[in-house]
């Protein structure tokens, strides 16, 4: 396949195929539907919803195209020695993580409310990584697999624009890669902060990144 070019904020954003990765961040349960952690800081969970449909259907379009996609999810080992803390103790949570919720243990690896949502399931193949943080790098396989499979370019959707989203695409603008943020598949509890997140990506000629619509891929692909 020859190199797309997709309508964006700052400008076109070009991408090779070949070279590029689709990261799904945290389209978990834990984030997405009440009883989880996201639930427990106190949010709405309902706002992230919206992000569903359109990464289905992102999704559906790069496995047609045989584009790499990885799925990341953040938790901790059932013994919480990756869990520091200053992340344990952070805030008022009404559970902490590692309590018993009602879709198992808050943010705990292997737990029903840690995995993805069923609308967004990885297929058998596809990797996930686990990260003990925000951002997809710390602590993880995942800049190594990028490197094994020679990905320059990373087209990004998931959960919550302002804080996995962002540390994300922040590490991975550091190391290099060309990222592209898809507006409508990346969501956040606070309107405003996803509002402005998305505006931080594309400004200054587009210090970290690029935005676009869904849609825009999409038209991209056909
Ligand atoms: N709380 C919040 O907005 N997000 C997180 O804690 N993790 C992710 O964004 N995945």
């Amino acid at each position: 396949m020859p190199t797309l070019s997709v309508d964006a904020r700052p400008y076109p954003y070009s991408f090779d195929p070949a070279t590029t990765a689709l990261v799904v961040i945290d389209m978990q349960r834990d984030f997405m539907e009440p009883g989880g952690f996201g639930e427990t800081l106190g949010n709405d969970v309902s706002l992230l919803r919206s992000t569903i449909e359109p990464t289905a259907a992102i999704l559906a379009a790069f496995r047609a195209a045989g584009i790499l996609i990885v799925h990341t999810r953040e938790g901790h080992r059932p013994d919480l020695s990756d869990l520091p803390d200053a992340k344990l103790n952070r805030g008022n949570p009404s559970l902490r993580i590692g309590d018993p919720g009602p879709k198992g243990r808050i943010l705990v690896v292997g737990e029903e409310g840690q995995d993805i949502v069923d609308e967004l399931k990885p297929l058998p193949g596809e990797p996930v990584v686990d990260k003990p943080g925000k951002g997809a790098f710390y602590a993880t396989n995942f800049g190594e697999l990028l490197k094994e499979h020679h990905i320059t370019s990373l087209i990004v959707a998931g959960v919550t624009t302002e804080v996995c989203v962002h540390t994300t695409v922040r590490e991975a603008n550091d190391r290099g890669y060309e990222c592209l943020v898809l507006a409508d598949c990346v969501g956040s509890y606070f309107p405003e902060f996803h509002r402005v997140a998305l505006d931080m990506i594309a400004a200054q000629g587009g210090i970290f990144g690029w935005v676009a619509p869904s849609a825009a891929v999409l038209d991209a692909l056909e």
